[in-house]
C-alpha cells in the first residue's frame, strides 16, 4: 500500500506541472489522485519509508475534534505544525522579529497574547463542531455523523465539510482536507472517503493519512463497526520545489511492513479521546526526512 503512495510521488516528481503557488516557493503539481488503504486488516497508513510523528497528527485531529481554532491547546501538547501562519501574521502587523520559539513560549504563558494572536479564525474545529447557520444555530456535523452511524448505517448522507464559502475570508487557511464520507458495509465494515483540494505530498499528506485513520478508528468504535478502507482523494497534488531532493531520497527507500493501531479503551462519546488511547505497534520506520514547510 505504501508503494501507492511513493509512486505517486515519482508521477508528480516526472510529470508534474512546474508554476509558481500562492506561498511563491513554486510547486510541481498533478490534479486528481486516489490512494486506498485497507484498515481492514489491522494495518494503518503510517508511512514507514521516513519517520512519521504520528502522535502530533493524532493530537491535531483530537484538537478538531475539541471545536478549537487556537493554537495554544496545542502547543501545551508540544504540537508546533500551525505555529507558521499566526507567527507570519503576527511578525507583519507588529514588526516584531520574534522567533518562533519565543513566540510559541508567549501564547503558551500569556492567554490574552494568545486569544489576540493564536487564532486561526473559524477553521476545522469550528467547522465540523459549530457550523454556523444564517439563523445563528450552531451545528455539530460530527455528532450528526456518529448518530447517523448508529441509527441510519445505509444513509448516503454520512460526511462533514470544512469548506463553509461565506467564513473562507476569515480562516488563517481555507480547509485543505475538506470533505470526509462515510460509508458502512452489510458486514458492518466503516469506510471514509477523504478528499483534500490541495496536497503537500511530502510533509502534508502523510499526517492527514493518519489523521483521517484515527477518526475512522474512533468512528467505528463509537458506532460498534470494524474499520474498512480509507480511500483519499486529492486535488491539486503537489511537491514544494524545496522539496523534491526530499522526495527522491524517500522513493529510493523500501517500504517496510506497515504498523497497527489500536483503540485501549471505550470512551462514552467521540469527545472522550486522549492521546495516550492510541496505541501504535510495529512501527519500524526508516529516519524521518527534514523539510521546511511553505507558508
Ligand atoms: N501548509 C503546507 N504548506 N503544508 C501542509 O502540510 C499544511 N498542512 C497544515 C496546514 N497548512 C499546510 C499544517 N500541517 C508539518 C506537518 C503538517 C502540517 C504542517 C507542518 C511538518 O512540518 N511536519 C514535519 C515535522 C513534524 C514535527 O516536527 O512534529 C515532518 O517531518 O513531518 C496540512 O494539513
Amino acid at each position: 500500500p505504501e508503494l501507492q503512495y511513493l509512486d505517486l510521488l515519482s508521477h508528480v516528481l516526472e510529470n508534474g506541472d512546474e508554476r509558481v503557488d500562492r506561498t511563491g516557493v513554486g510547486t510541481r503539481s498533478v490534479f486528481g489522485a486516489m490512494l486506498r488503504f485497507d484498515l481492514s486488516n489491522g494495518t494503518v497508513p503510517i508511512l514507514t519509508t521516513k519517520r512519521v510523528y504520528w502522535k502530533t497528527a493524532v493530537k491535531e485531529m483530537l484538537w478538531f475534534l475539541t471545536g478549537g481554532t487556537n493554537i495554544q491547546p496545542l502547543l501545551n501538547e508540544n504540537v508546533r505544525i500551525w505555529s507558521d501562519w499566526p507567527l507570519a501574521t503576527y511578525r507583519r502587523e507588529t514588526g516584531d522579529t520574534i522567533s518562533q520559539d519565543a513566540f510559541e513560549q508567549r501564547i503558551v504563558e500569556d492567554d490574552a497574547f494568545a486569544a489576540r494572536w493564536g487564532e486561526l479564525g473559524p477553521v476545522y474545529g469550528k467547522q465540523w463542531r459549530r457550523w454556523q447557520g444564517p439563523d445563528g444555530k450552531e451545528h455539530d456535523q460530527i455528532a450528526t455523523l456518529v448518530q447517523t452511524l448508529r441509527e441510519n448505517p445505509t444513509s448516503r448522507r454520512m460526511l462533514f465539510h470544512g469548506w463553509n464559502v461565506a467564513e473562507l475570508g476569515s480562516m488563517a487557511l481555507p480547509p485543505c482536507h475538506m470533505v470526509y464520507q462515510y460509508h458502512v458495509t452489510s458486514d458492518g465494515r466503516l469506510n471514509c472517503l477523504l478528499f483534500q483540494r490541495s496536497v503537500d505530498l511530502l510533509l502534508g499528506a502523510p499526517f492527514n493519512f493518519v489523521g483521517a485513520t484515527a477518526l475512522q478508528l474512533m468512528l467505528a468504535q463509537q458506532s460498534d463497526l470494524r474499520p474498512g478502507e480509507l480511500v483519499w482523494v486529492g486535488g491539486d497534488a503537489h511537491l514544494y520545489l524545496n522539496h523534491l531532493e526530499q522526495a527522491r531520497e524517500q522513493i529510493a527507500r523500501t517500504p517496510r511492513p506497515l504498523p497497527s493501531m489500536r483503540l485501549a479503551r471505550k470512551p462514552q462519546s467521540i469527545d472522550g479521546y486522549s492521546i495516550s488511547d492510541f496505541v501504535v505497534e510495529g512501527y519500524d520506520p526508516h529516519a524521518a526526512i527534514k523539510a521546511p514547510v511553505a507558508v
